[in-house]
């Protein structure tokens, strides 16, 4: 019998709770934790693999340097030094825009993102890259606007509602809310609650569905528009509530004037009128809430769609309430709020393109390293993200990487990105090392999970990330010397350090900026870990309303707030409540009303301009590329790309392309056929899989494939397939709507 650890899983964004029984420093078995508050005890057949995660034959286990075409073990301090030198010359030579921060994007953990900020701004650079601007930055842009700020995350409060709308969401599949498949099971059975799914194809989720609107591929603006026609047409739309909570919808009603929604919805979106005025209905008279997800983001108009929904939920008054869209608490911000109009917000050289959530689109940085522009992209540092495998045009990515003048991994495995770089550096795993994620999202209640380390680390010379660029940080020269008392006083308790740490910020103001990566430094040294002390700044700098929340669950009103806090996030591995915020949500607005902001400017136009003959000519499919390439199912044999050992699916189907029987017939392939698929990329071979989860005119690819376990590829890489131009305004990738044509291979 070996001993039960509390943990969490880190291949989604749900964290579910996780027990772990350990014995010699391996994960002997794995279930799910039926204290934690969030997850109750649920977990998937993913989280239970997560031994492949923490052993197996890709695991780094001390620094690379490139020598030649190989990757050759050198010293961190050789590491270090050798990489502080190469970055000060890069920016002596072409000044701060030179420098790239890729990190963040993982779903396991977060508090490195701390360190790796300041490393960039230290070095004068705002160019933060990360896996979210290629999947949430239309949504953040749309919410920054109607909300008032991007930093604030809205999203679907479905334990409290009575209907869940899947628009583009498989959350059967994928998760997405805590202990979905209960609460998809729990909404088909139960016949006082609804699900209704928006999908082309029957989803394992529309499975479940009361009513599923199989629309034609891409057609969602034309039929959110049509719904809130039918709202407007039958008088369902939430007078009162419109009048009380939103500014604008005066002016954008007439957007709606003389819409045929009988039309859009039968020619436009191939769907039975009668059953969409159906679903409007149930949408509009009960406490509904709308889930969309990659369907919507990674797909055409999704900007506007994105919008359109936000102007759907607010007219039936389910946004910022109970059961509806709400916005989430928390205990810090996801992002920074970045608005383009102000001219001071950084651009791209090459593509002059703005950040949403102070974060730059991924498609956009082979342009941005691959251009003569003097100040274009000579150096990265990514952490936490396989680009290689996960961002569109590998292609453009390999010669982009090859290009670099400096390029540094930070990861736990020698992944296909590792591999092109000059530096590889290794760090301990998520289940060897504290860490938080902030996708909790919860409304009022703040809930927090810190995850503890539950083995011991895989290789003696493996540190934190966040360590590795407080290294790195020190050794750019940018930390003076600092008293030995700082050091001393940690050890003494938080409360004891703060007040040090206050005295010597109030003595030398002139630090007031380096304060957290001065916490980081000393109060790193006195826990034994850098995320440790970044968790403690986390606290100190909570805002107003959270600490106002934690004072009424009886946290002391002051200083020792946060060691008692920390104490008890220590004290609660398996998760626990910090705070509560004001039961009213649009308390959370920022607004200068305080009111929904529903007309954005930019968005009148394509608005406008969204009408049936537009779609119906645009949703047309090119001659040389009649399919839809479905570039990504996130399906139950994948966890992005975190699981390489490809044992950890069994004997599950996973390397295959999905097609409709239709399809299939009419270009003579059978199950098992092996076929040429072609994109404006490349083409690659791949065997066939008919599938009853697939709808005609469209072919689907699981993400994650393609990834090199010790030396040999393993399936088809499916961003090999994408082209870095088949992407949005907001740079996201087009992955649920790549044009392709397939053949026969004989
Ligand atoms: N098992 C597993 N789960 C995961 C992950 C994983 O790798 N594996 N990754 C996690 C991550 S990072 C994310 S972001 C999520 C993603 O989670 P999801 O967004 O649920 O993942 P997808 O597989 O892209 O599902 C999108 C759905 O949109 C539908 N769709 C395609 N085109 C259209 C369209 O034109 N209109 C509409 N309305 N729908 C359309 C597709 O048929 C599909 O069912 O999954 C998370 N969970
Ligand atoms: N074509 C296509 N591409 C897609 C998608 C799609 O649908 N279609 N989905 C996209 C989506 S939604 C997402 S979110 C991205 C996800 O893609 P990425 O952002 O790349 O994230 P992951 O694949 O989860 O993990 C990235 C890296 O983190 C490393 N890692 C694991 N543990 C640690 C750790 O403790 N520290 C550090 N520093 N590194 C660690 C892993 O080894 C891995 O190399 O993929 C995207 N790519
Ligand atoms: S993969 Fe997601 S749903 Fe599955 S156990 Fe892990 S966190 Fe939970
Ligand atoms: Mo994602």
């Amino acid at each position: 019998m070996g001993e039960w650890k509390k943990g969490g899983c880190i291949l989604c964004a749900q964290n579910c709770g996780l027990e772990f029984e350990v014995k010699d420093n391996q994960i002997v078995k794995i279930r799910g934790d039926k204290d934690n508050p969030r997850s109750q005890g649920y977990c998937c057949q993913k989280g239970l693999k997560l031994a492949h995660y923490a052993e197996n034959g890709d695991r780094l286990r001390y620094p690379l340097k490139k020598v030649g075409d190989t990757h050759q073990r050198i010293s961190w301090e050789q590491a270090i030094r050798e990489i502080a030198e190469k970055l000060l010359f890069i920016k002596s030579e072409y000044g701060p825009k030179s420098f790239a921060y890729i990190g963040g994007g993982n779903v396991g953990g977060q508090l490195e993102v701390g360190m790796g900020l300041r490393l960039l701004s230290l070095l004068g650079s705002r160019y933060f890259y990360s896996s979210l601007a290629q999947e949430f930055s239309n949504v953040y842009w749309v919410d920054g606007r109607v909300t008032g700020k991007q930093s604030l995350i809205t999203m679907p409060d479905v334990e409290n509602a009575d209907t869940i709308v899947a628009w583009g969401w498989n959350g059967w599949m994928s998760h997405q809310e805590p202990r979905t498949r209960i609460l998809l099971k729990e909404f088909s059975q139960n016949p006082q609650k609804k699900l209704i799914v928006i999908d082309p194809r029957l989803s394992e989720t529309a499975e479940h569905a009361d009513i599923h609107l199989a629309l034609r591929p891409g057609s969602d603006t034309m039929l959110l528009k049509a719904m809130i026609r039918i709202i407007l047409d039958q008088g369902w739309e939430n007078r009162e509530y419109i009048e009380k909570h939103i500014n604008g919808w005066e002016e954008i009603a007439p957007y709606f004037e003389g819409f045929d929604s009988k039309r859009a919805v039968e020619e436009v979106c191939w769907l039975d009128y009668e059953q969409v005025v159906e679903a409007t209905r149930i949408i509009a008279q009960t406490k509904s809430c709308i889930h969309q997800d990659l369907g919507i983001y990674m797909n055409r108009n999704s900007t506007l769609n994105n919008y359109l929904l936000h102007i759907l939920r607010a007219i039936t008054g389910r946004f910022a309430v109970k059961g509806g869209q709400i916005i989430s608490a928390f205990l810090y911000p996801m992002g920074s709020d970045s608005d383009e109009r102000n001219p001071k917000t950084w651009r791209t050289v090459k593509h002059n393109m703005f950040p949403v959530m102070g974060v730059f689109p991924p498609t956009l940085l082979p342009d941005e390293i691959l251009n003569d522009h003097p100040e274009r992209l000579r150096a990265i540092i990514v952490s936490a993200h396989n680009p290689l495998r996960s961002w569109p045009d590998t292609k453009a990515f390999e010669e982009a990487f090859k290009a670099l003048e400096l390029s540094v991994c930070i990861d736990v495995a020698y992944t296909e990105t590792a591999r092109l770089c000059d530096y590889v550096l290794p760090c301990l795993s998520y289940l060897e090392s504290y860490d938080t994620t902030c996708f909790n999202y919860s409304y009022p209640d703040v809930y927090f999970q810190l995850r503890q380390p539950v083995l011991r680390p895989f290789s003696p010379e493996a540190k934190e990330g966040s360590a590795i660029m407080l290294e790195l940080i020190k050794a750019l020269g940018f930390l003076p010397e600092l008293p030995s008392e700082l050091y001393e006083t940690g050890k003494m308790g938080i409360t004891y350090y703060l007040g040090a740490l206050n005295n010597y910020i109030n003595e030398n103001p002139q630090y007031l900026k380096l304060a957290p990566i001065i916490l980081g430094e000393t109060l790193g040294k006195a826990l034994g870990s850098v995320n440790l002390a970044i968790l403690v700044g986390l606290l100190v700098n909570s805002s107003k309303t959270f600490k106002a929340g934690a004072v009424a669950m009886g946290y002391p009103n002051d200083l020792t707030m946060i060691e008692k806090m920390y104490m008890d996030i220590l004290n609660n591995p398996q998760g626990l409540i910090l705070s509560k915020f004001p039961e009213d949500n649009f308390e959370m607005l920022r607004t200068e009303d305080k009111k929904l902001a529903l007309k954005i400017e930019e968005l009148l136009g394509p608005l406008q301009a969204a009408t049936i003959e537009k779609e119906l000519a645009e949703l047309k499919m090119p001659e040389d590329y009649p399919l839809i390439l479905h570039s990504g199912l996130h399906h139950e044999t994948v966890a992005n790309t975190m699981l390489r050992n490809p044992q950890w699916r069994g004997d599950r189907r996973w390397d295959t392309m999905l097609m409709n029987e239709t399809d299939a017939e009419k270009l003579g392939i059978k199950d098992g056929d092996r076929v040429r698929i072609s994109t404006k990329a490349s083409s690659a071979d791949i065997e066939v899989e008919i599938s009853p989860y697939t709808v005609a005119g469209s072919v689907y690819i699981r993400h994650g494939g393609g990834l090199v376990y010790e030396g040999q590829q393993y399936g088809v890489n499916v961003n090999e397939l994408v082209h870095r131009s088949e992407r949005d305004e907001m740079g996201t990738p087009l992955h649920r709507r790549i044009p392709c044509r397939v053949e026969k291979l004989y």
